[in-house]
């Protein structure tokens, strides 16, 4: 019932609902009403309430709950289920136990992460209600071997998002999205497959909307930046998360039901912060410099070592360096 009184609200703008209006509405009884506005107030929700004239929202809060965000959303199933927590541990972790149980295309979505998850088992600074940490649950009928694709799929469904709102950025492969040389945005992909088929996909992307230096902690200040640092005032995170789930949805089903990988790519190709500069790869600890030559269809990005050899590195098992610097 909070759900309904709630989106009437919403409907009615910021014209006052009268009590009568919404018991007749929905066939409840005062007392109810009043309940379903005071658990909304709880949940941040401005509501002015005048006897004898009624409700009135005044405004919402800033979280990343489906009924914040479905207004924006034009999906048919990225999105369509939200399930939203206050805190988690780490989104990949919840997702990917929901993930058998769970729709293509639920995400699960925390105001902050306890222990976020990187790659190889590093950590992911999530600070409350600054960023966007969410993990998309998907089940696409591939082989598992091209699921880092979708890596790939994600990045440039981010840059986009980004340039919608005219934020532009690079794109670090395989999974970092950057700007002015520093990260703000990573991405983890992670799956349960058997040999030949896979049973889900979990699509983990951290966002530094809000984020603030300080929350940064010394080390990670000097390679990671917010959308708010580098544009100098606060990013609506609502807009954000349902113009990624738009974007990421029509790439998706462009490689998946069409077998079509070709405007990620290119996106990830033209976005690209790698390609044709000096870096250094890092296998199991060991740094091996090399010319970042070109990103193939597959997802793969070409180097040429310094003895002339070329290699077509597959994403999961490298880091990649800038010659004296993170990116
Ligand atoms: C990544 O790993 O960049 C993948 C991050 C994925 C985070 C999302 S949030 C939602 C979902 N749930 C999770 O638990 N995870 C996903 P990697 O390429 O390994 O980079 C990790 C490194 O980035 C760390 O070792 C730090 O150096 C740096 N780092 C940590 N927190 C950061 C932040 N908030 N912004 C930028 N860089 C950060």
């Amino acid at each position: 019932m909070k759900k309904e009184i709630l989106k009437l609200l919403k409907d009615s703008r910021e014209v006052f609902v009268s009590g009568e209006n919404i018991s007749e509405n929905f066939g409840v009884s005062r007392t109810t009403i009043w309940k379903c506005i005071n658990q909304l107030k709880e949940e941040g929700y401005d509501i002015e309430s005048i006897s004898k004239r009624g409700y009135r929202l005044l405004s919402c809060p800033d979280v990343l709950t489906y009924e914040e965000i479905e207004d924006k959303l034009v999906t048919d199933r990225l999105g369509r289920t939200i399930i939203h927590f206050d805190s988690l541990e780490s989104t990949n972790i919840t997702a990917k136990e929901l993930a058998l149980d769970a729709a293509h295309g639920t995400v699960v979505i925390s105001e902050e992460q306890t222990n976020g998850k990187g790659r190889l088992g590093r950590n992911f600074v999530s600070p409350k209600g600054k960023g966007v940490w969410m993990s998309i649950i998907m089940k696409p009928c591939i082989d598992p071997m091209k699921v880092s694709l979708l890596t790939q799929i994600a990045a440039a469904a981010v840059n986009m998002a980004l340039s919608d709102i005219n934020i532009e950025s690079l794109i670090k492969w395989p999974n970092d999205i950057i700007i002015n040389n520093k990260k703000v945005c990573g991405i983890l992909t992670e799956m349960s497959c058997e040999l030949t088929m896979v049973n889900f996909v979990v699509l983990g992307i951290g966002i530094n909307v809000n984020v603030d230096a300080s929350d940064f902690g010394e080390d990670i200040s000097k390679i990671a930046t917010s959308l708010k640092l580098e544009v100098g005032m606060e990013i609506d995170r609502k807009k954000l998360v349902a113009r990624i789930l738009n974007n990421l949805e029509n790439l998706y089903d462009d490689y998946i039901e069409r077998e079509d990988i070709k405007k990620s790519i290119s996106i990830c190709r033209e976005k690209s912060i790698l390609i044709g500069k000096e870096i250094r790869v890092i296998r199991k600890g060991i740094e091996i410099n090399a010319r970042a030559l070109e990103l193939k269809e597959d997802g793969s990005l070409v180097v040429e070592y310094e003895d002339g050899k070329h290699e077509a590195l597959i994403s999961g098992e490298v880091s990649i360096r800038g010659k004296k610097s993170y990116v």
